[in-house]
């Protein structure tokens, strides 16, 4: 039975890639909006029979507790995901937040059936030793942020969080010992994970926080526990994350010293951790925290935490896994704060589909070999990147978010007045929006029901409800989500 779903998901995937396939010849010249559906379009509740009986069978070999229901993504178009139900869902969750351009983007799908894009495809490379051509250069011309002319890439959100951590490490050990070479005694500990070799370094992280689950990212990760427990960690200090009262406006003393509260915490760690001879060599921080529950800072607060890194000698991370690409209205998220120098390192992937990490001249690792893996990234994920800038800028994509965001924003100021005992909190940058329920219940229930009216959206923190639609989100997609939210809450008891 599990053999037959694998080939049935091995089917799809072929049809997908098939060069010329009826799909292709049909839309590769249209943009989104005029290949995609009009609106949503549902047929049964969801999960429907289809995905049940196909949660059964995958049951029976995988973990399926958190598998909502399976896709069609042969019939998936811009905003739609459309289900193996046949039910048509506006998707602004785009994958945890992963698809920049929508489901099959014409100009995607030209990439992948160009026969000269074939071999980046069939032959993955070892892109440490030997490489493509350079993708890398797009990447350092348009999107590098300020003061950044170095970029590493990798295969995902948490190996790219892991390598920026060791690079900083390493950034961090040369400056202590003048740059001169590792004496021997250093050689030998670190064979045996002991200090000197290893030194008692630490990552000053924040509560509430996600950097992703591999062991070194999983000691920075604090939004919540079933990520953490029973898995081994590191002592390193935990910074408070401001909690801001809404509406700003109305909070604007309690919200500033709430920040400097925070602040001052920080400054403090990293005295104690020094004293405790384990001294923070980098700060890491979302512009947004969102696994946490889409918690915001201010611009001032962010400056003064860059200084505080400067002053006490620290790298300052800025992690963009899920605040790059776009979504907040500017390419990164820490554009919003105006700072000429805002980090020393920035990290990325989901929406930039290959993973990676800029960072400063001083923080290029000393030798070859120090930073390495197998892949250090995927070429053909480069390739499509490409395209996805080319794409954003020929459809001014960020201007697209702007405007959405600002409609999206204000639709749900709109419905936190209307129901006022389920709604509050709506925040927002671009269309990277959220908006608290009451309680976890009633935010579930709220998803559940909007998803059977064909509208798929996320979760975060306790209770929140979080957007992440795609970069094509546009107004008419704006209005669709909120007559749905809408509807529900009218109906909600
Ligand atoms: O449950 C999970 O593992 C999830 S749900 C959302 C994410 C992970 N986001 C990934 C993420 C992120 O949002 C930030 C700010 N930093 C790092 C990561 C880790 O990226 P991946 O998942 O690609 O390893």
């Amino acid at each position: 039975m599990a053999s037959s779903l694998l080939t049935r998901q091995l089917a799809i995937s072929l049809r997908l890639a098939a060069p010329g396939s009826r799909y292709v010849s049909k839309t590769a010249t249209k943009s989104v909006s005029e290949f995609e559906y009009d609106a949503p379009s549902m047929k049964t509740a969801v999960p429907g029979p289809k995905s049940q009986e196909l949660l059964r069978q995958l049951g029976e070999i995988q973990n399926v507790g958190a598998v909502h229901f399976f896709c069609n993504y042969e019939e998936s178009r811009g905003n739609y995901l459309v289900d193996v139900d046949g039910n048509r869902m506006l998707d602004v969750y785009t994958q945890i937040s992963s698809i920049p351009i929508g489901y099959n983007h014409p100009a995607l799908m030209k990439v992948m059936t160009n026969p000269n894009n074939v071999v980046i495809f069939l032959n993955l490379a070892v892109l440490g030793i030997v490489k493509f051509e350079d993708f890398l250069v797009e990447m350092m011309v348009w999107i590098a942020p300020s003061g950044m002319r170095r970029v590493q890439t990798m295969a995902c959100g948490s190996c790219s969080n892991e390598n920026a951590f060791k690079t900083m490490f390493i950034w961090y050990r040369n400056k202590e010992r003048g740059y001169a070479n590792p004496s021997e005694q250093e050689v030998d500990t670190c064979m045996i994970n002991q200090s000197p070799g290893c030194p008692d370094l630490s990552i000053l992280s924040f509560m509430g926080a996600f950097h992703g689950r591999t062991l070194g990212c999983l000691a920075t990760t604090h939004s919540k526990a079933i990520h953490k427990l029973d898995i081994p960690s590191f002592d390193w200090p935990i910074a408070p994350f401001p909690k801001l009262q809404y509406p700003l406006e109305e909070f604007v003393r309690e919200n500033a010293q709430e920040e400097a509260r925070c602040l001052e915490e920080v400054e403090d760690l990293i005295v104690k951790w020094r004293q405790k001879g384990k001294p923070v060599a980098g700060i890491v921080i979302e512009p947004i925290q969102a696994e946490g529950g889409d918690n915001h800072a201010s611009p001032d607060f962010f400056s003064k935490l860059r200084n505080i890194a400067r002053k006490h000698g620290c790298a300052f991370h800025v992690d963009e896994v899920q605040t790059g690409g776009g979504t907040t209205g500017k390419f990164w998220g820490h554009e919003h704060w105006g700072l000429d120098d805002p980090a020393d390192v920035v990290s990325f992937s989901k929406k930039l589909l290959t993973g990676g990490y800029y960072h400063r001249d001083e923080l290029k690792p000393d030798k070859p070999y120090r930073i390495f893996n197998t892949w250090m990234g995927d070429p053909s994920k480069n390739l499509f990147l490409s395209e996805v800038l080319n794409v954003i800028r020929r459809e001014n994509l960020l201007e697209v978010v702007t405007r959405s965001g600002k409609a999206l924003l204000q639709g749900l100021y709109t419905l936190q007045t209307q129901y006022p005992h389920i709604l509050s909190r709506a925040r927002g940058q671009g269309t990277f929006c959220a908006i608290d329920a009451c309680n976890d219940a009633t935010r579930d229930s709220i998803m559940i029901k909007a998803r059977n009216k064909g509208l798929f959206m996320g979760s975060c923190g306790e209770k929140t409800i979080r957007f992440r639609p795609a970069l094509v989100f546009k107004e008419y997609h704006v209005h669709q989500l909120l007559n749905i939210l809408n509807d529900v809450l009218a109906e909600h008891k």
